[in-house]
């Protein structure tokens, strides 16, 4: 009997466990799947051509220098988007189409003037209630305070690179240091301090490498003896297209000629405007500035170049700038990325890297952004999935950043409203691209003639063409970017491109109709 009672004890053991095992084992195959971490890191108006990782004309010279090894790392583990646009490239613009989802007639952000809306669905807003904790760190400029997040602090404004004023819930406070430096830091406090129990959203949204390019004290020197390569394009003569080309003021040899653009200091010849930039410097950063930049007056005050000489003595001084300012934005990217795998958070962190736009590194002559041409329509965008994305990976089809709000609502495991114009792009991510893919996508820059004098315009963007409208003074622009990569002869009104022409002007009035877009307005205004 004793054999009989402890048999059937060890019986009772045995099945108690392995139902204890079952319903562990049943547990985990029937719970959701876990719902990723989501970081966003973002910056503000930076060029592909000056990510190693893009294939570009500066690509060598980039990896040469070692200007973006952390953004390097995170495309070699993660995939590249070669086709990513945005809706309308100006800063405030792009921000709110990455909320919302929506083209920026529709979110009612046109312009750098223009305050958003945020009683509007945003993703962010929807994460949240979703049980997600979020953060909102660095550069917001949409002039209304942040929604939709547990946590922010925010630059005013443009927000200054050194010793920069941030804005939070409480107030209004300076932090002494530089700002990429400032941004990650918050960024590395907020991933130690959230709320451990919730998936996390977030929103890392750097300043640099905008204007006026200053870079931090360490990165000073960098470049300080090279010639960084010049684009063909740099003596672009504006002819081939309609009018707007020739008449914008962002050309760098005759438009750049802030104290603050050059850091000649007495100011250069020409030159106008003294940023506010420098008065905020500690007298130790002037020291390390003098030190940097003295030579660069001394040289050009000593013999200064005229022509196209002066031009290409400006290019040299707003690239080297431009890549120093962008080698610190890599660095706190850098920073980020270790403090996720310090935390051991890698394996379920979906890393998203992008610009609100792109730039002008002297294409076309120019610095800044707006056009609806190559290097300021294209966003970088760069997307770490582990166990999703295949290392190394390249994506070709066209996304858009009105595509990022219902990609983090999928990721998130949930859906954007129907009433947003951009599609999840997380079945590319997954590698299967949806048959109904976009084959075109629809363009609207507003601001005139604030900055640089661009012309407002529409447009479609196919694989092949290019078709833009500036509706203001009636003229248009096809190209074959095929055969004209650089958007140099625009083919508009050519015979041989007639039915070209036809379909490009059908299909932009089709996604005029399908975004319930709005009239043009009438020449004069109302
Ligand atoms: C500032 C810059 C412009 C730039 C706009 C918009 N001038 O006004 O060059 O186009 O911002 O940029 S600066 O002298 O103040 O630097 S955006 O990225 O915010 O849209
Ligand atoms: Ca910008």
């Amino acid at each position: 009997m004793a054999s009989d009672t402890s048999s059937r004890r060890e019986f009772l053991r045995v099945s108690a466990a392995s139902a204890l095992a079952l319903s562990a084992t049943m547990r985990k195959v029937m719970a959701a799947p876990e719902r990723p971490n989501i970081v966003f890191l973002f910056s503000d108006d930076h060029s592909l051509q000056s990510i190693g990782a893009y294939k570009s004309r500066l690509q060598r010279f980039i990896n040469q220098h070692n200007i973006t090894p952390q953004l390097n790392r995170l495309a070699d583990r993660g995939g590249v988007f070669e086709r990513s646009y945005c809706c309308n490239s100006l800063c405030g613009p792009s921000r709110a189409a990455i909320l919302t989802g929506l083209h920026s007639h529709a979110n009612g952000f046109i312009d750098n003037s223009s305050t958003f809306d945020s009683r509007q669905w945003t993703a962010p807003k929807a994460l949240q209630a979703s049980g997600y904790t979020t953060a909102m760190i660095g550069k917001w400029h949409l002039v209304s305070e942040p929604t939709g997040f547990d946590h922010w602090e925010i630059l005013p404004g443009q927000g200054s690179y050194y010793n920069p004023d941030f804005i939070t819930p409480t107030g209004t406070a300076r932090r002494a240091g530089y700002c990429t430096d400032l941004i990650g830091d918050a960024a590395i406090s907020w991933l130690r301090a959230r709320d451990k129990t919730k998936p996390f959203l977030l929103m890392c949204q750097h300043k640099a490498p905008h204007r006026p390019w200053m870079p931090p004290e360490r990165h000073l020197g960098l470049l300080a003896n090279e010639s960084v390569p010049e684009p063909a394009t740099l003596f672009d003569d504006y002819k081939g297209r309609a009018t707007p080309a020739s008449e914008q003021e962002m050309q760098v040899g005759r438009d750049l000629t802030m104290v603050s653009d050059l850091k000649v200091r007495p100011p250069l010849v020409g030159a106008t405007g003294l940023a506010g930039e420098f008065n905020r410097m500690t007298d130790a950063q002037k020291v390390a500035w003098d030190a940097a930049y003295v030579p660069r007056n001394e040289r050009f005050t000593a013999s200064p170049p005229e022509g196209r000489e002066l031009t290409r003595w400006k290019y040299q001084a707003y690239m080297k700038d431009y890549l120093r300012c962008v080698k610190a934005l890599d660095d706190n990217i850098g920073r980020v990325l270790d403090e996720l795998s310090a935390q051991g958070l890698d394996d379920n962190t979906v890393v998203i890297y992008a610009s609100d736009q792109g730039f002008y590194n002297g294409e076309h002559g120019w610095f800044d952004k707006r056009w609806m041409y190559e290097e300021s329509l294209s966003m970088p965008l760069i997307v770490r999935w582990p166990d999703v994305v295949k290392p190394g990976q390249r994506f070709s089809p066209m996304v858009q950043n009105i595509d990022y709000a219902p990609t983090l609502m999928e990721l998130a495991g949930g859906a954007a409203p129907d009433s947003v114009h951009g599609k999840s792009f997380v079945p590319i991510l997954r590698g299967n691209t949806p048959k109904d893919w976009r084959t075109s996508i629809y363009y609207h820059y507003y601001e005139f003639p604030q900055d640089h004098r661009v012309q407002a315009h529409v447009g479609v963007r196919t694989d092949r063409y290019k078709l833009i409208y500036y509706y203001a003074v009636g003229q248009w622009e096809l190209f074959d970017l095929e055969k004209d990569p650089q958007e140099l002869l625009s083919v508009f009104g050519d015979p041989a491109y007639l039915s070209v022409q036809t379909t490009m002007t059908v299909e932009l009035e089709r996604l005029r109709q399908q975004y319930k877009e709005k009239p043009y307005p009438r020449p004069g205004g109302n």
